[in-house]
């Protein structure tokens, strides 16, 4: 029977495990990132691994996400992990390089490899033809020492493009269709191919944008074949060397096969709260809008930029909307601003940003109160852009762009008839805001460079025998990690600080979780299904850690965020009964006896609700090597108790 292109490269890059469905797997891994908002914590976790070089074929560090400067603590994150990266043989992005995603594809991404990121957008980079994988500081850490990252080997959907885009529709509406028919739960345990004639229509940004919000459908990844498409781009970016030709078998069979033929789709919008609200835009009508936002690693590559200047060319973006654009990279914003793209969009009156995330993770361009924000990026949940209550619309660049001059949510399809938007037969290419790793000799000679901002990894402890606590937080079903652990331009900078940040965790849900499970000393959440979907954010482990939360109990987690859970020590649990989840309230007793005879006598656990006396069995779907570190007291103590 023939494979997959993913099922292949998975498969070359096992050291441990069979490539069954649903079982465990290692993979070697070649290729780790890092961006500053995970990255300080996970080169503290790498540091406290004692390993003196990364052992990987790449690892880069980036800084993109902190990059407003409102105090010393990020630009503290910042120094230290460029000097931690030269000390330790890790390439350096620095601020104003781009975003780690954009800057990845463009310039080390390579087909047939495996990456892991700490960013849950990782996936970018299967648009190469990669297995991209988004995890936590902790797993990239170890892949970084050498260590394999551990996956559920997935089952592998293929997405079947036939047909080509019609003008003015967008490799954002494709990607919107699959959130549409699959939802943001549609990809847990998956990895989503594509494939099909409709495949050689897309360029590699084109592609990327796609494999970039499969991070939304909760996908362990997303990747396309590598073919002359993926040749002609890595030639354009002097590197066709990394060229290798990948596809699907011809007689390679999918778990599940979805059609889409690309000339029947249109332009749409993922309306507030969530990317899966997918609507077409006459669907949703002609809506006045306060904001328009063009960038992230979702649109923000040349194409995209090119499209935009095309659009605002000449024109005034409309007195009642705010429109800012920020270029993925600093290829992107050089490219623009030598060819003339960046002066159109200046002249029509776009506010541009820094090649950095931005808005995307409320680093800035708040909308007004109750406003209506277009924007090209990939979440659109409740609170993310920093005003409670705006209304934030996922669009394509074209959409985005349009609307900013006639002041509604505008089909981009009635500026009429559009120009072949070509990329570059070569990229300009300059790589010096990348500063190299000391060599092995001079390392031992740099010093790490530390703020006053920058603390430890909490403290933890091997598992108790007895958990004996209060329900803390009741929570319902699609919790985010920015539920969890807000993010924002206040809150980011405490990012290398669990002390501060876990004063922060679930107020959006509840101002006084923090101090209440503070208080209580230790407890347990309560959530409902998809619990952790969104970011790869292992402070959303790390502050209830820190807070003492023991176990979390739902209905089902998120891919990255169940693994957080683990490699901090807390039990990730799931009803085996959904029902049970209304028999339990905020405060009650519940209690689990016996803890590691249970665990060590299958998935099934007994907790019993003190509170009212009821009895229910929750599931413990971890593999025996997890059930080692819950019991170690988490990944790290795992790690130094087992070399
Ligand atoms: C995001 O888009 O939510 C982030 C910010 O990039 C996160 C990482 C983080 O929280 O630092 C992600 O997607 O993993
Ligand atoms: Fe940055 Fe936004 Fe992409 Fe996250 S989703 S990496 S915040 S641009």
């Amino acid at each position: 029977m023939g494979k997959t292109l993913a099922q292949k490269i998975l498969d070359a890059h096992i050291v441990e495990g069979e490539p069954q469905k649903g079982s465990e797997v290692a993979l070697r891994i070649d290729q780790t990132l890092t961006q500053d908002a995970t990255g300080t914590m996970a080169y503290l976790e790498f540091e406290a691994m004692g390993i003196p070089r990364v052992k990987t074929e790449r690892s880069v560090a980036y800084i993109d996400h902190n990059t407003l400067q409102s105090g010393f603590e990020n630009a503290d994150d910042h120094r230290f992990i460029g000097s931690i990266a030269k000390k330790h043989g890790i390439y350096f992005s620095r601020p104003g390089n781009g975003i780690c995603h954009q800057v990845h594809l463009e310039r080390f991404g390579k087909p047939g490899k495996t990456l892991i990121g700490s960013d849950s957008h990782t996936p970018t980079c299967g648009g190469l033809g990669m297995i991209a994988i988004g995890a936590g500081g902790l797993d990239v850490a170890v892949a970084m020492g050498g260590g394999a990252y551990y996956i559920t080997y997935p089952e592998i959907v293929g997405i079947k493009l036939t047909g080509k885009l019609s003008p003015w529709v967008a490799a954002k509406d494709v990607i919107l269709e699959v959130l549409r028919i699959l939802s943001v739960k549609g990809g847990v345990g998956r990895i989503i191919e594509y494939f099909g004639e409709g495949v050689k229509t897309l360029s590699v940004p084109e592609r990327a944008t796609i494999t970039n919000m499969g991070a939304e459908l909760g996908a362990t990844t997303s990747i396309f074949p590598s073919d002359e498409t993926t040749r002609a781009f890595l030639k354009a970016q002097s590197r066709e060397e990394d060229f290798v030709e990948l596809s699907a078998d011809a007689d390679a069979v999918y778990d599940k096969i979805i059609e889409i033929d690309l000339s029947t789709l249109v332009p749409q919008a993922a309306c507030p709260h969530s990317p899966d609200n997918v609507k077409t835009l006459s669907e949703i009508g002609k809506i006045k809008i306060d904001q328009v936002c063009i960038g992230s690693c979702t649109n923000s590559s040349l194409l995209d930029m090119l499209k935009v200047a095309y659009i605002l060319d000449g024109k005034t973006v409309h007195p009642d909307v705010s429109l800012s654009i920020a270029p993925g990279s600093k290829q992107v914003l050089g490219m623009i601003s030598r060819n003339g793209a960046l002066g159109k969009m200046i002249e029509a009156g776009a506010r541009i940003l820094e090649s950095a995330c931005g808005p995307c993770i409320g680093m800035g361009q708040s909308p007004n109160s109750g406003g209506i924000s277009l924007r090209t990026f990939n979440r659109n949940f409740e609170g993310r852009s920093g005003t409670k209550d705006g209304q934030i619309y996922l669009v394509s660049p074209e959409v985005a762009a349009y609307s900013a001059i006639v002041g509604y949510l505008a089909d981009p399809r009635e500026i009429g008839e559009m120009p072949e938007f070509k990329l570059p037969e070569v990229f300009d290419i300059n790589d010096n805001m990348v500063t190299l790793p000391a060599c092995e000799c001079t390392a031992g000679d740099v010093e790490i460079l530390r703020g006053p901002n920058i603390k430890p990894y909490p403290v933890t402890a091997p598992l108790a025998d007895k958990i004996e606590c209060a329900c803390s937080l009741k929570v319902g079903d699609n919790i985010t990690t920015d539920h969890i652990m807000p993010a924002g331009a206040k809150i980011l900078p405490l990012r290398s600080n669990i002390p501060e940040i876990s004063k922060h965790c679930f107020t959006v849900c509840d101002v006084s979780f923090p101090a209440r499970a503070k208080e209580l000393g230790q407890s347990i959440i309560v959530g409902g299904a998809n619990y952790g979907q969104g970011s790869s954010r292992e402070h959303a482990a790390l502050a209830p850690l820190y807070l003492g939360v023991k176990a979390v109990i739902t209905k089902s987690f998120a891919r990255i965020h169940k693994a957080n859970l683990v490699n901090a020590g807390i039990l990730p649990l799931t009803f085996k009964n959904e029902a049970d989840y209304d028999m339990i309230a905020e405060g009650d007793v519940l209690v689990i006896e016996n803890v590691h005879a249970q665990m060590n006598s299958g998935c099934e656990i007994v907790v019993t609700n003190k509170t009212n006396g009821n009895q229910f069995t929750v599931i413990l779907e971890v593999s025996d090597r997890q059930k080692a570190m819950l019991y170690a007291g988490g990944l790290l103590d795992f790690v130094k108790s087992n070399g």
